[in-house]
């Protein structure tokens, strides 16, 4: 007979996410160096004390097929240059899963792009659920002035394709103008089918 996998009881604090995480994901600046847009603020942030931008708090789940993965995203807030404090971002390695982002905490905005350079975005705040669907590529950024923590869950054999986040960019970027939250065209984007 096969044998099943125990379920599994997690505490979620809204505040800061997952409570006793198997594994925490922690990146500063100079893990996500080359994607922000002012090359002099970024070097400024790196010749200081390279801050931490985010930390993923994950739940051990089998990257299989038929599984659910689940881990909350905490992003501080503050800014390089203008443009906010981000995740890396990725489209998923087999692109057609879905992922859904439940906002707990803060707020932000996620920031979807799929391979042929559309764009779109959703505002989180407590209680906005953003869905994902297949082939969008997504990044999270912090809007506000304090941490922006949110849930999310996608099928574990989606898989994470950085790369091409590295090499080509995100089309728009959001930066702070007036004290207010802007999409602006990403002077580092390289159309992907261009
Ligand atoms: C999320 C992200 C998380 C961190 O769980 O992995 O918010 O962002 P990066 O993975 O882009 O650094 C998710 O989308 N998982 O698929
Ligand atoms: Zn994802």
């Amino acid at each position: 007979m096969k044998e099943l996998m125990e379920p599994i009881r997690t505490i979620v604090d809204f505040k800061k996410g997952v409570v006793n995480p198997d594994r925490i994901i922690k990146r500063r600046v100079s893990d996500i160096q080359g994607m922000y847009a002012d090359n002099h603020a970024l070097e400024k942030f790196l010749s200081q004390d390279n801050p931490l931008i985010y930390q993923v708090r994950e739940v051990n789940i089998p990257e299989e097929s038929g599984h659910i993965i689940y881990s909350t995203t905490i992003i501080y807030p503050g800014k390089v240059g203008q443009e906010y404090f981000m995740t890396k971002g990725h489209f998923h390695a087999k692109e057609d899963t879905a992922e859904i982002y439940f906002c707990l905490e803060g707020e932000g905005y996620l920031l979807m792009q799929t391979k042929e350079g559309k764009v779109f975005t959703i505002h989180m705040k407590p209680g906005v659920l953003g869905y994902i669907p297949p082939y969008w590529g997504h990044r999270t950024m912090n809007t506000g002035d304090k941490e922006f923590v949110f849930l999310t869950l996608f099928p574990g054999d989606a898989g994470h394709d950085y790369e091409i986040v590295e090499k080509h960019g995100f089309a728009k970027i959001m930066i702070e103008e007036n004290g207010k939250p802007v999409l602006r065209d990403n002077p580092k984007y390289t159309p992907l089918n261009g």
